[in-house]
């Protein structure tokens, strides 16, 4: 994890890179994440290690995050769009990767998080946590988050 230490025994601070295709890179806090709009979402999904899991995230959507960003998206019409990726690193090297689709309200429109706390718990230290409430499997659920990357397919 990519960490902020100040002197004396403050806690860790995780950051999360949004860089890539955006007019504004930015590496952000998870404090700084509370200042857009929270949505709430109590999902369950399936672990291969350990079982069914359920827990309430609170967070952005990740949609939000990244039109603060400005992305270089041309949103005239509806094509030019949909060869664009958003792909999420976390602090252990797990990524995972978004079509621009599957958030974009013309289309999937998934209420897909970048959550701020789980289970009321924040996560100012680990860093946030991606929610995907239509997957059925937890792998998308990429803890930890250091990077958001915003790419395009012929880039
Ligand atoms: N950074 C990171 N996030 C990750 C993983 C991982 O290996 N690294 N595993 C995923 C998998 S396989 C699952 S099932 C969920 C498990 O979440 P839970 O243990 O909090 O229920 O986290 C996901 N997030
Ligand atoms: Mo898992």
């Amino acid at each position: 994890m990519r960490t902020t230490q100040s002197v004396g025994a403050a806690p860790a601070t995780a950051t999360v890179r949004l860089h890539g295709r955006l007019d504004q890179p930015v590496e952000l806090t998870v404090e700084q994440l509370r200042a857009l709009p929270a949505h709430r979402a109590e999902v369950s999904f399936d672990c291969l290690s350990s079982g069914l899991q359920h827990h309430t995230f609170e967070g952005p959507r990740l949609w939000d995050v990244l039109r603060a960003a400005k992305p270089r998206v041309d949103l005239t019409g509806r094509k030019r769009r949909l060869r664009h990726l958003i792909a999420l690193t976390g602090a252990d090297g797990h990524c995972v990767v978004l079509s621009w689709a599957e958030i974009d309200p013309e289309f999937g429109g998934q209420q897909i998080l970048l959550a701020t706390s789980i289970d009321g718990t924040p996560l100012d230290e680990a860093g946030p946590q991606l929610v995907v409430p239509a997957d059925a499997s937890g792998a998308r659920y990429i803890s930890g988050i250091t990077a958001v990357w915003l790419g395009a397919v012929g880039d």
